[in-house]
């Protein structure tokens, strides 16, 4: 994924990922395969242009400035991206293109433009993001934010739904990213339901279509009413209907003002007001307490016929759904906390059976005190107390899939309503009121409010020099003050090159982007795939998401497995690793919270503990033992420890380029990949850089020390080497990085062993070191007595007849007990395997003056020889 280039430069967390791509590239290329490893930068945005805003500089100027700054950072990284194809989405030749295909959009209907609310701020005079609103005020200078319906260009991408979750099967994703996806699509299957309205007569001028719903009477359970007679719900759980004791409304249902009863006028409006100050997310939050005001009219449950108050609360969306609810707390979370706050009944029709109780543990109420009120149970079941046979109804005993079917089918027979499907996922608001972004390439005639797409011949239509890129004061974009607009001309993707690359084989990135980037570039791509542009459903075929890299926590397990441990060498360093000194480090020292946890009581308990409240102590309190900590004076509390996610008011924020300085590219390349598997999150710990930057000096000194000989090398050397070859192969083409570079340790320290190393075996270790460590591997390469590049030189194969030995330690028993052993050749004979058993002084001891009666041999496993006493 390419990155967004902050002001703070590049962050430990992104070489993770793109030395994982590296190496694979390097791997590959090696391979002989065609590899096209590209990078750019994802520039337009928010940063830039608000720190234009506060300091005059054009947002153009700190983009430039920023780029090159990353640039320069992954250069220094040795990632061999094809810099040739570095994009950048600033750029007019680039976001040609993403205009072009806005066009497309266009015209096809998936680009329009719809009112929708945005986060105006007059004291600002900008539109927000919602990441900038807290608690409606302006992140900013804590302004009042209000919510302001707006002109705003939409994709529609929800008439990709089905298509977006279903191509989902296909995809070689992480499951857990599928998942989001799905969820965020979040199809739910169900039904519409009827409810006919009763109380407030209507306004004459009935500017509603369901105002002539407030004209109906009470006409009992199961009778048809006209579709615009009702308010109408969408349910999940038809099953359920019999349980539906009260009804809400969203703040902004169009019925509402029509609804709401005279002398509940003034309430309902103020909580209205209320409710447009919050944010999604606040309103729809299980644990929050539900808030809402009685509408003073009443519904009829269809199913009993009886009449339900009609409330509104802002649990309910206006956007998803009908905006309304048939509310059933027996069965649903937030209906029931609802109900247990303002008293409403509670109503049982669903049982648990057995299997299903032990699966969902049924929830209780939030508030204690009303722990009166029957405990609700969300999960599937039996129908209870769910029949009526004057509606011809019965449900009772029916499963909760069964007892959904029946209600559609009576719904649809009586006219009440019929299955539906929904989708969470809503369309892509594409606007944003800002300066700093391509350009709509739309035109407006003269005097028209119908929006035109300009010529494709005409694109890219470049962003407007300005200085005034300030917000205009009012909620439109900086670019209403612009109005001369520069034009341009040119093909979006040739369809050989589409042919030969699509889709991406690996796309690495971080796991945040699961449902915003990852899911419009589906989209995306399915609306150029509609159309002919691309021939691949898909994007991006296989996706691998990075772990994210945590703040150095003190307790991080000791680096290597014992075999592992790499002696203290002087630091013999050439400037390919860099050089440093202990103190260096010092800097580096973050924090970690340390915390004990107790019970109501002030006792000890483990974090689990259900009253376990924290309790933080101080770093100095602490002791260490074993692999954790304990507190100093009472050495039986344990402290748990914790990293945290690197940000600067932690200030445990690491710099790869003071990793650089200190220990040189590679080590930090190999240090990430070493960390632990690339999908996991791992704490970074400066002391382990130490330790594979000490295996990169040792694999220098290996090839430099003198000792590499023109020698033949031995059997055991090549198993050595041959074993590395397999491991370093596999494990890279897995995208086990870690194991790899064990693979990689395990040979170097078997070669210390040798008194010579053989340049043939030396040579190819050299091809395994440089996707990993490239720079290294290039000096080696060139101290080996090369000229060129190792960067396309073919990668080693192994050979498997060289994995296994060709000798063994060959058992020698004496009347079955075990009295010697030899190292022989596997293939050894009989004859000279009794031959080489009579030369060792523990056998013979035990032959000499014995007749041998049988002598028994298992060739390449077991000799033994029986003997009379
Ligand atoms: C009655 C009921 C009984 C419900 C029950 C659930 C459990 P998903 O799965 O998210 O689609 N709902 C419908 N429209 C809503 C809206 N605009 N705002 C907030 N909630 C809304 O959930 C659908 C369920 O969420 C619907 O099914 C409805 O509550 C509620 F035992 O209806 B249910």
């Amino acid at each position: 994924m390419f990155p967004y280039p902050s002001g703070a430069g590049l962050h430990v967390g992104h070489p993770a990922g793109y030395t994982a791509t590296d190496i694979l590239a390097r791997l590959r290329r090696m391979q002989g395969y065609n590899v096209l490893h590209p990078i750019g930068w994802d520039a337009f945005g928010l940063p830039a242009e608000q720190y234009a805003i506060q300091t005059g500089t054009h947002p153009r100027v700190t983009t430039e400035k920023n780029i090159n700054r990353f640039r320069q950072q992954l250069q220094m990284l040795g990632f061999s991206y094809d810099w040739d194809r570095e994009v950048s989405t600033t750029s007019p030749e680039y976001y040609k293109w993403t205009q072009w295909i806005f066009c497309q959009l266009f015209k096809r209907g998936l680009a329009y433009q719809a009112e929708v609310p945005v986060n105006w701020c007059p004291a600002l005079g900008t539109v927000l993001a919602n990441e900038e609103v807290i608690n409606g005020k302006s992140e900013r200078g804590d302004h009042p934010v209000v919510r302001l319906p707006m002109k705003q260009w939409m994709l529609r991408i929800t008439e990709y739904a089905d298509r977006l979750l279903e191509d989902l099967d296909g995809l070689d994703w992480p499951d857990s990213i599928k998942d989001m996806q799905r969820n965020w699509i979040g199809r739910s299957q169900g039904a519409n339901i009827r409810f006919a309205v009763q109380g407030k007569q209507p306004p004459h001028h009935a500017r509603q279509p369901a105002a002539s719903a407030l004209q109906t009477t009470d006409r009992g359970a199961g009778a048809p009413v006209a579709a615009d007679a009702c308010l109408e719900v969408f349910t999940t759980r038809p099953d359920t209907i019999f349980g539906a004791t009260y009804m809400v409304i969203g703040p902004e249902h169009p019925l509402l003002e029509d609804l709401t009863a005279a002398e509940q006028k003034s309430t309902v409006e103020e909580y209205v007001q209320k409710a447009a100050q919050k944010s999604e997310l606040e309103r729809t939050e299980v644990q929050k307490v539900k808030s809402g005001v009685d509408t003073g009219s009443q519904a009829v449950n269809p199913a009993t016929g009886k009449r339900v108050p009609i409330w509104v609360a802002d649990y309910v969306l206006g956007n998803y759904g009908s905006g309304a609810i048939m509310a059933v707390p027996a069965h649903d979370t937030r209906d029931h906390a609802f109900a247990q706050q303002y008293r409403l009944p509670v109503l049982q029709v669903v049982k648990a059976s057995a299997a299903e109780e032990e699966q969902q543990l049924p929830f209780t109420g939030k508030t204690p005190s009303l722990s009166s009120t029957p405990r609700g149970y969300a999960g599937s079941g039996v129908a209870v107390s769910s029949s009526n046979e004057a509606c011809g109804l019965t449900l009772d005993g029916l499963s909760t899939h069964e007892a959904s079917a029946a209600v559609i089918r009576w719904l649809q027979e009586k006219q009440l309503g019929a299955a539906q499907t929904n989708y969470k996922l809503r369309d892509w608001l594409f606007a944003r009121q800002r300066y700093w972004g391509e350009p709509f390439p739309i035109v407006f005639e003269e005097g028209s409010e119908v929006p035109q797409a300009v010529p494709e011949s005409s694109l890219p239509l470049t962003l407007p020099e300005t200085d005034n890129f300030k917000p205009s004061g009012s909620p439109e974009s900086p670019l209403a003050n612009v109005s001369d607009w520069p034009w341009n001309t040119e093909r979006p993707v040739d369809p050989e090159v589409e042919q030969y690359w699509l889709p991406v084989d690996l796309y690495v990135g971080g796991a945040e982007h699961a449902v915003l980037h990852l899911l419009y570039s589906r989209f995306w791509h399915k609306v150029l795939y509609d159309i002919g542009v691309v021939t691949k459903k898909e994007p991006f075929q296989s996706l691998v998401s990075q772990g994210m890299i945590l703040g150095e926590a003190s307790s991080a397990p000791v680096p290597y497995p014992a075999h592992h441990v790499i002696d203290f060498w002087a630091h013999a360093l050439t400037s390919a690793i860099g050089c440093t000194s202990h103190a260096e480090l010092t800097s580096f020292h973050l924090q970690v919270e340390y915390t004990v946890y107790r019970d109501q009581d002030g006792n000890p308990v483990d974090e689990d503990h259900p009253s376990a409240t924290a309790c933080r102590v101080d770093e100095a309190e602490v002791e260490k033992r074993g692999s954790g900590h304990v507190l100093r004076a009472d050495p039986s509390i344990r402290v748990s420890s914790r990293a945290h996610k690197m940000s600067k008011s932690r200030g445990n924020v690491v710099n790869p380029d003071d990793v650089v300085t200190m220990y040189g590219a590679d080590s930090l390349r190999l240090y990430e990949m070493f960390m632990g598997p690339l999908r996991d999150t791992k704490v970074w710990s400066t002391a382990q850089v130490e330790g594979v930057h000490r295996f990169l000096a040792r694999s220098y000194r290996l090839v430099t020390g003198g000792s590499v000989k023109e020698a033949e090398p031995s059997k055991d050397q090549l198993r050595s080497l041959h074993i590395a070859i397999k491991r370093v192969t596999e494990e890279t083409e897995q995208m086990r990085f870690n194991t790899g570079i064990s693979a990689l340790m395990e040979f170097v320290n078997a070669a210390y062993k040798w008194n010579a190393v053989p340049k043939a075996v030396l040579q190819p270790f050299v091809l395994l070191l440089a996707p990993y460590a490239p720079h290294l591997a290039e000096e080696l390469w060139q101290e080996l007595g090369h000229t060129g590049s190792l960067a396309y030189e073919g990668w080693p194969a192994y050979d498997e007849k060289l994995l296994t030995s060709s000798t063994f330690k060959l058992p020698i028993q004496v009347n079955g007990k075990l009295r010697g052993t030899v190292e022989v050749a596997k293939d050894i004979s009989q004859r000279d395997a009794e031959s080489i058993a009579h030369e060792q002084e523990g056998v013979a001891k035990f032959l000499d003056g014995k007749q041998i009666k049988k002598t028994i041999f298992v060739p390449g496993r077991i000799l033994n020889f029986i003997v009379s006493k």
